[in-house]
């Protein structure tokens, strides 16, 4: 987590109409909170992209965090870096979000510089970059348009550079699907939100977040020419891919 934050209650009373889910000031007030206890392995996930970074980022390199909330890749990209002259490039489209990343980001003493920019990441080109996070971010992209923003990090990373794509994902087979479904639902309720603040959520979520199998993502990222792209983490529906240039 980024900082200690308030408690999500979001969804805890009826709605008549649930609202299409969107990253606002109500949403960035909770959000550490929210996406500790609604995406298994979160934590593990952020200390390995800290890892990563150690391993991958090259001297004179920029890092990219595409969709980065709050900044929590970041930090984690911050932390883990050893290589010379890099610069971290931090951005995401929900102004609430960026106000409140600035603010953590400028909160942190780790020396390596961090851009934190408001826009969308279809619109950004990517450039001499050994490092790209997209953490949990792909998913809210729309389906058409994902590709498209997988060619452009594969074109502007260096040789040897990687891309790490955590996402929601489905299942084709169907009792498969239902087992990671009910598993993961029964993650939330231990994590303390109720059967209706699930029900709910789930409906905010709708055409909102549109998940890939994890075939559609390794043909996707084979098909931009990564010469290399697999699972590294997989808890349930949640899983995270290494994809390497
Ligand atoms: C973390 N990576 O804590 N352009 C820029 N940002 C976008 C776009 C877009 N087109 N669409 C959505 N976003 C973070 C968590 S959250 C994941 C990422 C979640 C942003 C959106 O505003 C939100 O901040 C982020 O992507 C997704 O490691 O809430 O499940």
């Amino acid at each position: 987590m980024t900082k200690t934050s308030e408690h999500d209650n979001i969804f805890s009373e009826p709605m008549g109409q649930v609202a299409r889910f969107c990253f606002d000031e109500s949403v960035a007030n909770v959000f550490p909170d929210m996406i500790q206890r609604s995406v298994p392995g979160y934590s593990a996930i952020l200390s390995m992209i800290g890892d990563i970074c150690g391993r991958y980022a090259q001297d004179g390199a920029y890092c990219y965090d595409l969709g980065c909330s709050l900044g929590a890749a970041t930090l984690a990209m911050r932390h883990g870096i050893t290589a010379k002259d890099c610069r971290i490039i931090s951005i995401d489209n929900s102004p609430a979000m960026i106000e409140r990343c600035q603010k953590i980001i400028n909160e942190d003493t780790k020396d390596v510089p961090v851009d934190v920019l408001c826009g969308d990441i279809g619109a950004t080109t990517i450039e001499n970059a050994s490092i790209v996070v997209l953490n949990f971010t792909l998913q809210f992209i729309e389906p058409s348009a994902r590709e498209a923003i997988l060619q452009n990090i594969y074109s502007g990373l260096r040789p040897g550079g990687v891309l790490i794509l955590s996402e929601k994902v489905h299942f084709e087979n169907q009792p498969h699907q239902s087992l990671m479904t009910d598993l993961y639902h029964n993650f939330k309720r231990v994590n303390g939100y109720s059967d209706l603040e699930i029900a709910q959520k789930r409906t905010a979520l709708e055409n909102v977040l549109r998940s890939d199998s994890i075939d559609t993502h390794r043909q996707r990222l084979n098909h931009c020419g990564f010469s290399s792209a697999d699972v590294w983490f997989q808890c349930f529906t949640f899983c995270s891919l290494i994809a390497i240039k």
